[in-house]
């Protein structure tokens, strides 16, 4: 593929976290002139191209011939606005991936379960002894996928990647939900499902949820369908002999899958039906369906101490992941089920969960910045101030057989440095806690 297009370019990478330093990475050795900005003023980074940090230079971004924004930045920047209004292609770093890429992509979306789905459908095609390679905003930039053997790419894509994506004709897409989440950025749901039903433009085949309409392709007819009602097209779910269906025929039992809940459930019809139209052969998806133990922080079993049983859903960011949660762990829970949620709720509408906590939540334990606001769904629910303070407090209301679980609803910026560190700090201190029921004992 030619690198010609991008030749003494005047090209500025705006944003400097991952994937602006593997865009600078990128144009640089494409032969562009790469010049990046950052708004962030104490950000260290060392670079060999000129860095500008601080308020973005309006005037120097309108002089640019094109921009690469990074994911974290709004296109609505008032800077990056006006170059834009002024005829300055932005685009992200999936469109520059999107520019050189020659490899069939599976490219998947959603509010809720795109890196499990991802991940899951990387390991579908690695069963199938295919090269196959995973990225994007699961945390490997896409463009560093580029110059790596492969025969297929997987690529996790979020809705603020998706905006600033044109041209990169999946081989298969999908999106999996739709569920409030990132509004403070999109404004309202509307913007954010066009984001994220641009997946589906150019994409040779297109998979979707059955069951949420806001997931269907707009002007084209999907292949597959998956979701828990009933069909005799497509995947779909027996609930009574817990059992996968693929066009109304047996599948893939449950109980031999190491996945539990019936989001995953979903999870797993959707990698099947992406890597199915990939060609992967049914028995390797089978196999790596049946072997997928699921990823770290994703409603994790982290401790049994005594007959409680602690799990960590730090990753559940929104409204939608934490009810997937409740709804899938409620029915195997033998005794209370506590929950521990809260931080910051990016201007999420918390009233859908509040049936879930009357219901099937025994006792909320709420923290950070929307703690109070999601106290004031469920009757004597607790509010404290920090993770240890959370987790003390689940020890003392815990009963015979209790699940405690930690599933926020909200992101994590407000108290940690991100999900995974939030889902560290909870494991340390139920380590502390069976230190000390430990020393207690001896
Ligand atoms: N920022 C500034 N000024 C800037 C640039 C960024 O303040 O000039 C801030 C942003 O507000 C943001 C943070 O810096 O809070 C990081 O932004 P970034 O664009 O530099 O992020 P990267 O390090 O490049 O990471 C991004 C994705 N992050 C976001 O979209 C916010 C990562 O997804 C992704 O793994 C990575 O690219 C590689 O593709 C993370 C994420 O939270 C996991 N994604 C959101 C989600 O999943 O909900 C969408
Ligand atoms: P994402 O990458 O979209 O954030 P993950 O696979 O990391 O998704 O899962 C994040 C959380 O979302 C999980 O911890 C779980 O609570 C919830 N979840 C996972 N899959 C689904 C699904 N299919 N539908 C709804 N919620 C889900």
């Amino acid at each position: 593929m030619a690198s010609t297009p991008l030749v003494n370019k005047n090209i500025i990478v705006v944003g400097l976290g991952l994937t602006g330093l593997s865009c600078v990475t990128f144009l640089s050795a494409k032969g562009a002139n790469v010049s990046a900005m950052d708004t962030r003023a104490d950000l260290s980074v060392t670079l060999k191209v000129p860095v500008f940090l601080g308020e973005l230079d309006v005037k120097r971004l309108c002089a640019a011939d094109m921009l690469v924004v990074s994911p974290g930045l709004s296109l609505k920047t008032p800077a990056l606005k006006t170059a834009s209004d002024a005829g300055v292609k932005v685009i992200g770093d999936i469109e520059l991936f999107a520019m050189f890429n020659t490899k069939p992509v599976l490219a998947v979306t959603g509010s809720n379960g795109k890196s499990t789905v991802a991940t899951l459908a990387y390991e579908m095609c690695l069963a199938a002894g295919k090269k196959a390679l995973l990225g994007g905003n699961i945390g490997i930039p896409a463009l560093e996928l580029l110059d790596k053997d492969s025969e297929i790419i997987v690529l996790e894509l979020s809705s603020f990647q998706l905006e600033t994506t044109y041209t990169l004709r999946p081989h298969v897409a999908c999106m999996l939900n739709l569920s409030d989440d990132h509004l403070d950025r999109h404004g309202d749901m509307l913007s954010y499902q066009r984001a994220k039903l641009r997946v589906y433009r150019d994409a040779r085949f297109s998979v979707c949820n059955r069951d949420d309409a806001s997931t269907w392709p707009m002007t084209i007819n999907p292949d597959v369908m998956f979701g828990l009602s009933s069909s005799e097209r497509g995947l779909s779910w027996d609930k009574q002999n817990t059992e996968i269906l693929l066009d109304g025929k047996a599948f893939l039992n449950s109980q031999d899958c190491m996945l539990v809940g019936e989001h995953n459930m979903l999870n797993i019809q959707a990698a099947t039906a992406m890597t199915m139209l990939a060609g992967i052969p049914l028995d390797a998806v089978k196999q790596a369906a049946k072997t997928f133990a699921g990823l770290e922080h994703r409603c994790q079993t982290v401790a049994k101490i005594d007959s409680v049983r602690w799990i960590n859903d730090s990753k559940a960011t929104n409204v939608g992941a934490t009810i997937a949660a409740i709804d899938g762990l409620a029915p195997s829970c033998k005794g209370k089920l506590i929950l521990i949620a809260g931080g910051d709720g990016k201007g999420a509408d918390f009233e859908p969960l509040r049936e879930h906590f009357e219901q099937q939540v025994s006792e909320l334990i709420t923290l950070g910045k929307d703690g109070p606001a999601l106290a004031k769904l469920k009757n004597n629910s607790h509010q404290v101030s920090s993770l240890n303070e959370a987790v003390k407090l689940a020890d003392k209301l815990a009963d015979k057989n209790a699940t405690v679980m930690l599933s926020p609803a909200c992101a994590s910026l407000d108290m940690f440095k991100n999900y995974q560190q939030r889902g560290e700090l909870f494991v340390v201190a139920i380590n502390g806690l069976a230190q000390n029921k430990k020393g207690a004992q001896s």
